[in-house]
C-alpha cells in the first residue's frame, strides 16, 4: 500500500477506523485493543459517531442507559483485562458529555484505560449559542468539555479533521501506558464529526502497541537486595499493579522462598490465595488484625503496584517502626517514590524476577514467619466466627458474606464498589484467584457496582459475576441491568437494603453525629431522624425488589439465611440477570481491627459526642508518620484502654465507604 493512498472518510469514521486497527501485545499475546464503543446518542454525536458505527458494525456498538455507567462498565473491562483492552465511549454533547465525568475521574484515579468521545460545541462557531451550550463572555474557545481536563490523562479537543494523525497516536500511547493510563478525553465537535477529510490509508493500518515489562535500573536493585536482606521484619504490601502486571505467581515463589508475609491493599487482594499461611489479607483502615499487627512493627514495607492510599496507610498510622524504610515497585516513578522510599521503577512481574535469584539464601527469621503463619491461622479462625453469626431479627452484613462466598464458583468475579460493604469485603471475603475480588476503591464511586459488573461480565462471560451492592447505590444506579439483559449478560446482583447508608451512619456516629442524614425514613417534626430515633421510625414505601423485577431481571426475596443460601443456590441456574434481594441489619457489621481512618472530626462543638470523638481523633494524630520521624508517637487511646481492659470504651470506627 502506498503512503500516498488516501481515503475520504468523515472524521467520525476515521476515529472509529482507527480505533478497530490498534492492537495491545504483551508476553507475546495480542489481542485487539478496543472490545467496541458504548454510547448514547444525541444531536452532539448521532450525525457523526453514531453515522460510521453503524456504517462500520466490525467495531461493536453497545447501547447503554447512563453515560457515567457507560463509563463505569468500560473500567471494569478493563480491570479484568487487566488493562491490555478496553472501550471508548461515545457521548453527546452537554448532559450527556458531562455525565461520563465521574466516570473519567474514576478511570483516572484507579490507573485504568478508557476512551471517552464526547460531542462538542460546533467548532465553526456561527450558530452558538447552541442547544446545552455552556456560554462564556471571556473566551469562545470554552465549552463544559474542559472540565475533563483534570480528570483526564490525555486531553484532545479535534477542531480539523487532519488533527486526528497526531491526536490519536498520543491518545494511544497513554491509553497502553501502564505508567500513564487512565481516561483519555477527546473532544469531538458536532460539526467536525461529520466532515470529510482524505485520510492516508496508512493510518488505518493493524498497529500493535507492545506493554513493556521495563527492567530497573541495576544499582536499584543491588540496593534493594541489601535491604531485604539487612530487614528483620519485612512486609510486602500487594497492591493492584502486581495483578495488572499478572505477577502473582512469582510474587508466592517470592513469599515461599523468603518467607515475607504479605498484606494486600483493595485493590491487591487475591495476589495471594487468602489461604495461602503467609497471606495476612487485607492491610490498613480495613485490614485484618493479622495484617495490622504485623505492619506496626514492620522495618521493611515492600509496596509492589500500590499508591498507598490512606486506607492502605490507615491515614499514616500503619507503619510504626522507628526506622522502617520502604522500597517500592512501581511502573510509575509517581507512586514508586511515596513515603521517601527506595523506587524501583518498571514492571512487577519483571522486577520479582529478578529479584528471586539475587535473594537465594536469604529467609525471614523462623520466629517471624512463625508469627505471621499465626496470625494468618488466628484470622481465618475469626473469618469462620463472622460467618457463623446469625443476627436476628435482621441478619448480619459478615455472614452475607460469608454466605456468597461459600456459595460461588471458585472461579467467579464479585464486584463492589462503596458503602459498608467494601470495608467487611475486604477483611473477610475470601479470594481464591486474582480476579475473584474486584473492587473499585481508588474512587469508591456509588452507582459502579451493576455497571461495572456488566463490564465484568464481558471481559469474562464464562465466569459467574456477583455484584454486590446496597441499596444506597443500588438506587443511584441501577439503569445498566437493562443493558446486561438486553445484550445477554447475565449478572448475579446480591441487594442489600439497610434503609439507607450503613457506612456513613456508622462513621457518623464514630464522630458523635447520631447518623444524620443517613437513613431512608420519613421527616419527623420537621428534621429527618437519625440513629437517636432507634426503631421508632417510618421508613419509606420503597419496594426495590419490585423496581428490579421492572426492569426486567429475575428476583428472589428472601428474609432468613437458609432462604439466602437458597436464593443463591437458585441465582446460579437462571438465563438472565438475577437479583437476590435481602434487608440486613442496619448496625452488624465486621469490627474494625488495631486501625484508624483519619476523617475531621468538629474542633468546636456543644454536643458532648462530638468532643469525645475529637479525643480519640486528637489521640491518633500523633501516630501519624509524615516524614522521618524523631520521637516514638504515643499509642492511641484507644489501644492502650484496650490493653488495660481489653474493652475499648470507645468503638473503633469500622465505616467506610
Ligand atoms: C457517588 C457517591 N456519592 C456519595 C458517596 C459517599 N458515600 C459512601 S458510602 C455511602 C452510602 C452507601 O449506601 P448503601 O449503598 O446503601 O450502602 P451501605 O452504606 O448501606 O452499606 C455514601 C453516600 C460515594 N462514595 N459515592
Ligand atoms: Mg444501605
Amino acid at each position: 500500500m502506498s503512503n500516498t493512498e488516501t481515503r475520504r472518510l468523515t472524521m467520525a469514521q476515521a476515529v472509529v477506523a482507527f480505533l478497530h486497527a490498534q492492537h495491545s501485545e504483551r508476553d507475546v499475546r495480542r489481542q485487539p485493543f478496543f472490545a467496541g464503543c458504548f454510547g448514547i446518542f444525541g444531536h452532539g454525536n448521532i450525525g457523526g459517531i453514531g453515522q460510521a458505527l453503524q456504517q462500520m458494525p466490525e467495531f461493536r456498538y453497545y447501547q447503554a442507559r447512563n453515560e457515567q455507567a457507560m463509563v463505569h462498565a468500560a473500567i471494569a473491562y478493563a480491570k479484568v483485562k487487566n488493562r491490555l483492552q478496553a472501550f471508548a465511549c461515545t457521548s453527546s454533547i452537554g448532559p450527556g458529555a458531562t455525565n461520563m465525568l465521574t466516570g473519567a475521574a474514576t478511570a483516572t484515579i484507579n490507573r485504568l484505560p478508557v476512551l471517552l468521545l464526547p460531542g462538542d460545541i460546533f467548532a465553526r462557531r456561527n450558530l452558538a449559542p447552541v442547544l446545552q451550550q455552556l456560554e462564556s463572555e471571556h473566551s469562545q474557545d470554552v465549552s463544559v468539555n474542559d472540565c475533563f481536563k483534570p480528570v483526564s490523562r490525555y486531553w484532545d479537543r479535534i477542531t480539523r479533521p487532519e488533527q486526528l494523525l497526531t491526536a490519536l497516536p498520543e491518545a494511544m500511547r497513554v491509553l497502553t501506558s501502564p505508567a500513564e493510563t487512565g481516561a483519555v478525553t477527546l473532544a469531538l465537535p458536532q460539526d467536525v464529526q461529520a466532515e470529510a477529510y482524505d485520510y492516508p490509508n496508512a493510518f488505518f493500518r493493524e498497529r500493535t502497541w507492545r506493554i513493556a515489562r521495563n527492567r530497573p535500573d541495576r544499582q536499584a536493585l543491588e540496593q534493594a537486595v541489601a535491604w531485604i536482606r539487612a530487614a528483620k521484619r519485612p512486609l510486602i504490601v500487594a497492591g493492584g499493579g502486581a495483578i495488572y502486571a499478572d505477577a502473582t505467581g512469582v510474587l508466592q515463589r517470592l513469599v515461599e522462598q523468603t518467607g515475607i508475609p504479605v498484606g494486600e491493599t483493595m485493590a491487591g487482594k487475591g495476589s495471594l490465595r487468602y489461604d495461602h499461611p503467609l497471606n495476612l489479607g487485607a492491610i490498613g483502615a480495613t485490614g485484618t488484625l493479622a495484617a495490622n499487627r504485623l505492619a506496626k512493627d514492620a522495618d521493611l514495607v515492600i509496596g509492589i503496584g500500590t499508591r498507598y492510599s490512606d486506607f492502605t496507610t490507615a491515614s499514616r498510622t500503619a507503619f510504626q517502626h522507628p526506622d522502617v524504610r520502604f522500597l517500592n515497585i512501581n511502573v510509575a516513578a509517581f507512586d514508586a517514590s511515596k513515603h521517601f522510599a527506595l523506587p524501583l521503577v518498571g514492571d512487577a512481574q519483571a522486577k520479582l524476577e529478578e529479584l528471586l535469584p539475587l535473594l537465594a539464601g536469604y529467609h525471614v527469621e523462623s520466629a517471624y514467619r512463625a508469627q505471621a503463619e499465626q496470625l494468618h491461622d488466628a484470622w481465618e479462625a475469626e473469618v469462620e466466627r463472622i460467618y457463623a453469626v446469625r443476627h436476628q431479627p435482621l441478619l448480619g452484613q459478615g455472614e452475607l458474606i460469608g454466605a456468597v462466598n461459600e456459595g460461588s464458583a471458585p472461579d467467579a468475579i464479585m464486584v463492589c464498589a462503596a458503602g459498608s460493604l467494601p470495608g467487611d469485603l475486604h477483611k473477610v471475603w475470601r479470594a481464591r484467584h486474582p480476579k475473584n475480588y474486584h473492587m473499585e476503591y481508588g474512587y469508591s464511586c456509588m452507582g459502579y457496582e451493576i455497571a461495572g459488573g456488566m463490564g465484568a461480565k464481558m471481559a469474562a462471560p464464562e465466569r459467574e459475576v456477583y455484584v454486590m451492592v446496597g441499596d444506597g447505590s443500588y438506587l443511584m444506579m441501577n439503569s445498566e441491568i437493562v443493558t446486561s439483559i438486553q445484550e445477554g449478560y447475565k449478572l448475579i446482583i446480591v441487594l442489600f437494603d439497610n434503609h439507607g447508608f450503613k457506612s456513613i451512619g456508622s462513621l457518623s456516629r464514630s464522630l458523635g453525629q447520631e447518623g444524620f442524614g443517613t437513613r431512608y425514613a420519613y421527616p419527623r417534626g420537621g428534621t429527618l431522624p437519625g440513629d437517636e430515633a432507634g426503631a421508632e421510625v417510618v421508613t419509606l414505601p420503597v419496594d426495590l425488589a419490585a423496581n428490579a423485577r421492572s426492569l426486567g431481571a429475575h428476583v428472589l426475596e428472601c428474609k432468613t439465611y437458609s432462604e439466602f443460601v437458597s436464593a443463591l443456590a437458585e441465582a446460579r441456574t437462571t438465563e438472565r440477570t438475577t437479583v437476590v434481594y435481602i434487608q440486613n441489619d442496619r448496625y452488624e457489621g465486621v469490627p474494625g481491627y488495631e486501625s484508624w481512618w483519619d476523617v475531621p472530626v468538629a474542633e468546636a462543638s456543644t454536643v458532648p459526642q462530638v468532643q469525645a470523638a475529637r479525643t480519640v481523633a486528637t489521640s491518633w494524630t500523633p501516630s501519624q508518620r509524615h516524614a522521618a520521624r524523631t520521637a516514638r508517637p504515643r499509642r492511641p487511646i484507644c489501644l492502650r484502654l484496650k490493653r488495660r481492659s481489653q474493652k475499648c470504651s470507645h468503638p473503633l470506627p469500622a465505616p467506610f465507604f
